[in-house]
């Protein structure tokens, strides 16, 4: 093949490739919208901005007992602190097959909470409360990790959540 034979084959080519790659991208954007419609979407934080002062969340507020309440007949929020570096409460004890909202807030850095196992995964930061829901449909011990670098302890920074039966 000549060179100009050899340019028009490899156009046709990349053509087909942009097509076959924008339509795998558009299955993508549809399974990634079905996600959004089933209650695995609870993981995605909630959007509304929720201000808290990280120098009093200690002392003042539902942060400052970090525990977990009753809200509905199935349902509870967990209010939990992420600072450096650990989590509270330690234990987060939740009953199995509830919808858990959790709120959690950072006192000093940025940190993570990812619960082991599941697709909780969410960025901690001061000032603001990070909200997500969950229900745990399996009892059991739930490692928390911090996956946001947050200090010298971050390698240890680890939580637990106790789903009961
Ligand atoms: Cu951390």
């Amino acid at each position: 093949m000549d060179e100009h034979r050899v340019h028009k084959v490899v156009l046709a080519y990349e053509r087909g490739w942009l097509a076959f790659s924008l339509a795998m991208l558009f299955v993508f954007i549809a399974l990634i919208a079905y996600t959004l419609v089933t209650h695995t979407a609870g993981v995605i934080p909630a959007g509304a901005l929720e201000r808290v002062d990280p120098a009093k969340v200690r002392v003042e507020g539902p942060f400052a007992q970090p525990g977990v309440i009753q809200t509905g007949p199935n349902q509870y929020t967990a209010y939990v602190q992420a600072f450096t570096f650990g989590y509270l409460p330690n234990p987060i004890e939740v009953p199995k097959g509830a919808e858990i909202t959790f709120k959690i807030t950072s006192p000093d850095v940025i940190h993570g909470f990812q619960v082991e196992g599941t697709n909780i995964n969410v960025e901690v930061l001061p000032g603001e409360v990070s909200t997500v829901k969950y229900t745990f449909k399996k009892a059991g011990e739930y490692r928390i990790i911090c996956n946001q670098y947050c200090g010298i302890g971050h390698q240890n920074m680890f939580g637990k959540i106790v789903v009961k039966e």
